[in-house]
């Protein structure tokens, strides 16, 4: 049969279900990744399942996000992990050593296998023909258990890559273009399979800039062929044995396909405040800009940072405006000091951060009120940066460095000649901050060290067949996690404490959601299109959880939100006609009858006295996980039965 990669790989993991877009295949799960941001609720979840050791191939644990140390939260839950991942026999790596997208895909990332990882760009390693996926801790907690993991079964749109990138021209205005084009919920329940003459032009951090950021059209991954590139980057990371082919067949068919013309793209913007907000940098024109900002997990590449460098070498930058470069990994910056790159950014007048998240998700850094920032991260929905009024865009490298020379939005193309990259023909191998798993026996000894900053998981009941209570809030379209959850360095640090981030829910949007909810002993969220989009944070449903919401009703869903919604016991539905939306508002008093959740359900709103159809995707085993009061109770109540993974 003519098959695609997504296909192929998928043909080897599926352990049940139908190969029938839109229906749910249950998948074996090689590895997992977690970052400290998520994955201290994912371990505690992990904790609470009872297994004796992780039971993939092999799981890693990364600390990446929480590296502001403004007190002993952050430090708490980085020994927490570490003592959980020796414990477990897991990979931890420390933190200073990177990013856990970029280290993954360096150190770990293996064409063919399947990952999950409590992070949204998990998708990154799909730059070397993994097929990755985000997820909820708990899904990476339950896969680590040998549990499989669930999801709809893809449509797979090939993007057929012809051409070659221009000079200036890089793969962030290849993904741009492609959210340009089908926004940020064009790849709701797809699968984004690049091939084509174009794919071999692209490095392997070329294409994992491309699949890290295709997460923000909200696809399940995106993937790229596995062929001779892909094995030179292996046999330079001494991984060479785990180089695999991986190409689509020569008639493999697509359920849709997107033509792109490298040749023919220019640079790209996406303008405040939504990724799919694109636009070339030279309609937009000429922007005054407070900071540029370089680095995170789409653009953090040895390539990346030597572009930047070289482009800097013998300039400053300008005088309106501070720039910050936050590398990818240890072994990215260990490059740069060789070739003396690394002094060049400094000379120039670089403000360089550690190998971490930093300012993309407003750990330190935020810009001025009001500022212009310019940055060549994935995400620049309002308020991330840690400023409120600040408007972010999001370019490439080159224009990131174009802008920081000459302190407006800058077309790198007006720069003159593209500097030469001088790649290495190896790379620097040192795996010293990254401790491997401990034997059986030695790893059974380990004490697991929580600070006051772990706090208990809180427990939650079995639902019955009707819910009632008040509207709490009622939102538009595309409301991001970051909007339910807010991230930034003061909330972060909270992240293992379930009440004490509660109080910060819909902070943005609603200052008294947290006392509304307590209140009125919980209630309903009311939303339009895409709720939910972005983060994988299980926090921005498990904290609504914990404040007594039993249900959100919306036009549609993001992916991983609707899984983690079901996780921790929220029902989550859709209203039959979305017109219906204009019938609730804020404080009204509803009525839903759910029953056993087979199909569709009446909500009764009292305070109009109106009837609504409402209905939902829940497979048979989600309605059973959502009426148990969530996955880890169901989980727990079944384990042995769901355990098997083979
Ligand atoms: C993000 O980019 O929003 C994050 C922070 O990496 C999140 C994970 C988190 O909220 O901890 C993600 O993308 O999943
Ligand atoms: Fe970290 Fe930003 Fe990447 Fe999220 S998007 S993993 S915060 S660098």
């Amino acid at each position: 049969m003519a098959g695609t990669i997504t296909e192929k790989i998928l043909n080897k993991h599926i352990v049940e279900g139908e190969k029938k877009a839109g229906a749910e295949v249950a998948l074996r799960i090689d590895n997992t990744l977690t970052q400290d941001a998520t994955g201290t609720m994912a371990y505690l979840q992990f904790e609470a399942i009872g297994i004796d050791r992780a039971k993939t191939e092999f799981s890693v644990s990364f600390v990446d996000h929480n590296t502001l140390q403004t007190d002993f939260k952050n430090a708490d839950d980085h020994l927490f992990l570490q003592s959980i991942a020796q414990r477990y026999g897991l990979y931890f790596s420390r933190p200073g050593n990177g990013i856990c997208h970029q280290v993954f895909l360096e150190r770990f990332a293996k064409p063919g296998n399947t990952l999950i990882g409590s992070d949204s760009h998990t998708p990154t390693a799909g730059g070397i023909g993994c097929f990755a996926m985000g997820a909820g801790g708990l899904d990476i907690a339950c896969a680590m258990a040998g549990a499989p993991f669930r999801i709809k079964y893809p449509k797979i749109v090939g993007v057929h890559l012809t051409g070659q990138l221009s000079p200036w021209v890089s793969a962030k205005d290849v993904i741009l273009e492609v959210l340009r084009r089908i926004d940020v919920k064009g790849g709701v329940g797809k699968v984004l399979e690049y091939f084509g003459e174009g794919v071999k032009t692209l490095s392997v951090t070329d294409r994992a800039t491309i699949t890290n950021m295709g997460t923000e059209t909200g696809c399940t991954t995106s993937i790229f062929p596995s062929d001779e590139v892909t094995k030179s980057f292996l046999e330079k990371q001494g991984r060479q044995e785990q180089w695999i082919e991986l190409l689509p067949d020569d008639n493999a068919e697509y359920d849709e396909i997107i033509e792109i013309d490298l040749s023919s793209l220019e640079p790209m913007v996406a303008l405040p405040h939504s990724p799919g907000n694109v636009s070339t940098v030279r309609e937009v024109g000429k922007i005054k800009v407070d900071q540029v900002a370089i680095g995170s997990c789409t653009n953090s590449s040895l390539r990346d940072l030597k572009m930047v460098a070289n482009a800097l070498k013998g300039r400053t930058i300008a005088s309106n405006l501070h720039a910050t470069v936050s590398p990818g990994s240890r072994q990215v910056v260990e490059h740069l000091i060789d070739s003396g790159e690394y002094r060049d950014m400094v000379r120039a007048g670089v403000r360089i951060l550690e190998n971490a998240c930093g300012p993309c998700i407003g750990m330190g850094s935020a810009p001025k009120s009001g500022a212009v920032s310019v940055r060549t991260f994935n995400r620049n929905f309002k308020g991330r940066s840690g400023t409120a009024d600040a408007d972010v865009y999001l370019v490439s490298p080159e224009t990131a460095v174009a802008t920081a020379i000459t302190g407006y939005l800058t077309d790198p193309r007006t720069l003159g000649d593209l500097p030469e990259l001088k790649m290495p023909d190896k790379f620097f191998v040192n795996d010293n901050m990254i401790l491997k798993p401990l034997p059986v026996e030695e790893a059974k000894e380990v004490e697991i060290i929580r600070g006051p900053n772990i706090a208990p998981l809180p427990k939650f009941e079995a639902i019955g067949n009707s819910l009632s209570g008040k509207v709490l809030i009622k939102v538009e379209d595309n409301i991001t996690t970051d909007h339910i959850m807010p991230a930034g360095a003061r909330i972060l640090p909270l992240r293992s404490n379930i009440p004490e981030i509660s109080k910060y829910v819909f902070e943005a949007i609603d200052c008294d959601f947290h006392r509304k909810a307590k209140e009125n002993d919980g209630g309903f969220i009311i939303a339009g299109d895409n709720y939910g989009q972005g983060s994988s944070r299980e926090h921005a449903a498990l904290a609504p959880k914990y404040l007594g919401v039993k249900a959100v009703i919306v036009k549609s869903f993001a992916r991983i939100h609707l899984a983690n919604l079901i996780n921790f016991g929220i029902v989550p539905l859709t209203f039959v006609n979305p017109d219906d939306y204009s019938n609730i508002d804020e404080m009204d008093e509803l009525e839903i009858n759910i029953g056993d959740l087979q199909g569709e359900c009446v909500l009764h709103n009292k305070t109009k006295g109106n009837k609504i159809k409402l209905t939902h995707s829940l497979s048979r085993l989600d309605a059973e996980i959502l009426k148990a009061g969530g996955k880890l109770p169901w989980i727990k109540k079944s384990m042995g039965k769901e355990m098997k993974n083979e």
